[in-house]
């Protein structure tokens, strides 16, 4: 077998991805008749060219604009087993799956509807395959700490069935020091956090995060590389790095896959792992991002199993179960 057929058959765990992110635009077709809401576009193919962003928020304004068609507690089934057959498929038996509340309730769409659909999305994901999967919501960076807040107190009830707290949007502009008081809170609760820091902001936003959020990892951070004192910090504490490649590519963040820092990080012994983002939107799942990875760097077996090996050390199973992956 190939280099590449080891790297896609090898057992991985996913760690950044959005569910929301995963809605193909067949399914939104499918889900917006019948729910009867419109979409912005003609057809599929439409919305297929509306994929041509220029940064994170030309991303963000479609992203959100398409999830209006998830409503219902089928929908949110239907898009969880769907990305778990495609992860499956590549080798994924464990996924740490984000979502966003925010972008739900205010449209009238109960958390316990967004939560229950999930769940059994991944109950009969784990039926079909054996893959696991753990839910953490995120907050809204662009909305303001007391709406966080109040997203929060709507998801108390739930707490048992959340895994983690995330933090996910438009960066710029909006620091993680904005939300030091509600991070304090959720991990008050018992629960590690992370965030999205060194995708488009700065590395002092990567500090911010390790030192006010004290996030149990960094979601991109693939701007760390500007900063050799904070490289240093993320190889010594193996803080992982969730990185997306394909995401990176298509948001601009690299002209091109042969520029991707990634290899820098790897060579620094920083912990960083390989992850899809948003894969209906960024140009495919995780076997994707490794077909693309190989045609740009032609990785050795060792760099694979360097990062199958980082994504159950990054991921949130305990260290019982990760020695059946490892
Ligand atoms: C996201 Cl790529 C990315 N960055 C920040 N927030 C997001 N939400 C969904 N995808
Ligand atoms: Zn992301």
């Amino acid at each position: 077998a190939t280099i590449l057929d080891l790297a896609l058959g090898m057992p991985k765990a996913e760690l950044h991805i959005h569910i929301e992110g995963s809605l193909e635009p067949e399914l939104a077709f499918a889900l917006a008749q019948r729910n009867g809401v419109a979409l912005p576009f003609a057809d599929v193919d439409a919305l297929r060219r509306a994929y041509d962003f220029e940064d994170l928020q030309s991303f963000l304004d479609l992203y959100y604009a398409c999830a209006a068609v998830l409503r219902t507690e089928a929908d949110f089934h239907d898009l969880m087993l769907a990305y778990l057959r495609r992860a499956a498929a590549d080798g994924v038996v464990h996924a740490e799956v984000f979502f966003d509340p925010q972008t739900h309730t205010p449209r009238g769409v109960p958390f316990a509807t967004v939560l229950a659909g999930l769940e059994s999305g991944a109950e009969a994901a784990r039926k079909e395959s054996g893959i696991s999967t753990r839910l953490i919501p995120n907050f809204l960076r662009h909305l303001s700490e007391e709406e966080g807040f109040a997203a929060l107190a709507e998801m108390a009830p739930f707490i048992d069935r959340i895994h983690g707290f995330g933090l996910d949007s438009s960066e710029r502009g909006h620091p993680p020091s904005k939300f030091e008081r509600l991070f304090a809170r959720c991990r008050e609760l018992g629960k590690p956090v992370v965030a999205h820091a060194g995708e488009e902001g700065p590395p002092a936003y990567i500090v911010e995060a390790l030192d006010l959020l004290k996030v149990s990892r960094i979601d991109h951070g693939v701007r760390a590389v500007e900063d050799a004192a904070l490289m240093a910090r993320l190889a010594r504490e193996r803080m992982p790095l969730t990185v997306c490649p394909l995401s990176n590519v298509r948001l601009c963040v690299f002209k091109d896959m042969r520029e991707h820092t990634l290899p820098a990080l790897l060579k620094q012994g920083l912990c960083a792992t390989i992850n899809c983002d948003d894969p209906a939107y960024f140009g495919g799942y995780l076997g994707d991002n490794i077909r693309a990875l190989q045609a740009a760097f032609d990785f050795d077996a060792s760099v694979w199993y360097r990062l199958a090996r980082n994504s159950f050390e990054a991921s949130f199973v305990d260290a019982a179960q990760r020695g059946v992956w490892v």
